[in-house]
């Protein structure tokens, strides 16, 4: 990801807390507040939406990575953001953490939820509170080794948010998801592998290099396809194998009409590389 070196001087404009490149269908969303390890702020949220949001209707794009600027992926929710943080004055009244978490994460997770291509949050260093959901809330993780994910909630008297609770008990089950929400422990990247939270945990050297092949590889299949496995998978959660089946059924004839599985099928049959288009 980008690590900025270079301090502006008085008269430019202040970097962006979030840093988006795309270059060969590839989008690199960086989050660019490493002093407070990428933190998020209402600004920071605002300016994370509007680049997924680009990146959903770019056409060019097919594969969006995200990533964390200086020593970590991110720690969640900016606790000094006035947005935020208790006023801890007298008599003063309480935060509207709804208010934020539906005005201001809503937007980012449900437009990360859907996504028209594939997903890939590269996670080094500590990923945590709404950072860490906003990471699980990717179709693959990708951590070093020296990485961590902490439910950090519970230790300020909150919930998992950000969407966590739906994303929990589906990537871990029902027993692990209560005890990463309720008992706040960081967990490192290999252990987070090993339940299951997580798709890979490599070394923190290869971390950059097995993310940029994965979005490399992704960016080649039918974008389309990947995205109808992804709420195909996650709606047949809650229903019957009936139902599911059923769901199936619509899903490859809609499918099966479109141009990339003429693309595909013929590619194979004249043994050639196929070209995606459809998303
Ligand atoms: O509350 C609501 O608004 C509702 C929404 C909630 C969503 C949430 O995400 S709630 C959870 C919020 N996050 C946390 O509670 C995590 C707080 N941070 C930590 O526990 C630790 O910082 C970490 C485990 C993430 C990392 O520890 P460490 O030892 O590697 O770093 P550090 O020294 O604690 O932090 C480095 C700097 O980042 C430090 O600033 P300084 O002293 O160098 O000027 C620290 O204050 C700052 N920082 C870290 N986390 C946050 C933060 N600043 C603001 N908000 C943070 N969340």
């Amino acid at each position: 990801m980008t690590d900025p070196t270079s301090t502006p001087s008085p008269d430019q404009a202040p970097p962006p807390d979030v840093l988006s490149h795309t270059a060969q269908g590839i989008c690199t969303l960086t989050l660019n507040r490493p002093q407070s390890l990428n933190a998020f702020t209402v600004k920071m949220l605002g300016e994370l939406h509007q680049a997924l949001e680009a990146a959903a209707t770019d056409d060019s794009v097919r594969c969006v990575m995200l990533g964390g600027a200086g020593r970590a992926f991110s720690a969640g929710q900016d606790l000094s953001d006035p947005a935020a943080a208790p006023d801890l004055r007298e008599g003063a009244p309480p935060p509207n953490l709804g208010k934020l978490i539906h005005n201001a994460y809503k937007p980012v997770a449900m437009r990360l939820h859907t996504m028209p291509v594939p997903t890939i949050a590269v996670v080094h260093g500590v990923a945590a509170g709404s950072g860490a959901n906003l990471a699980l809330g990717c179709d693959f993780v990708i951590a070093g080794q020296s990485g961590s994910f902490l439910q950090a909630f519970a230790k300020i008297g909150l919930i998992p948010d950000a969407g966590g609770t739906w994303l929990l008990p589906r990537l871990v089950g029902r027993p692990r998801a209560l005890a990463l929400a309720m008992l706040a422990e960081k967990l490192s990247a290999k252990e987070a592998e090993r339940m299951g939270l997580i798709w890979r945990c490599v070394e923190d050297a290869g971390l950059q290099g097995e993310a940029s092949k994965l979005a490399q590889r992704l960016r080649g299949m039918p974008s389309a396809a990947l995205v109808a496995a992804r709420q195909s998978i996650d709606r047949a959660l809650t229903m019957s194998f009936e139902e599911a089946f059923d769901a199936e059924v619509k899903t490859q004839t809609r499918l099966g009409q479109a141009h990339d599985y003429t693309e595909g099928v013929r590619a194979f049959l004249d043994k050639r590389t196929p070209t995606f288009i459809d998303r």
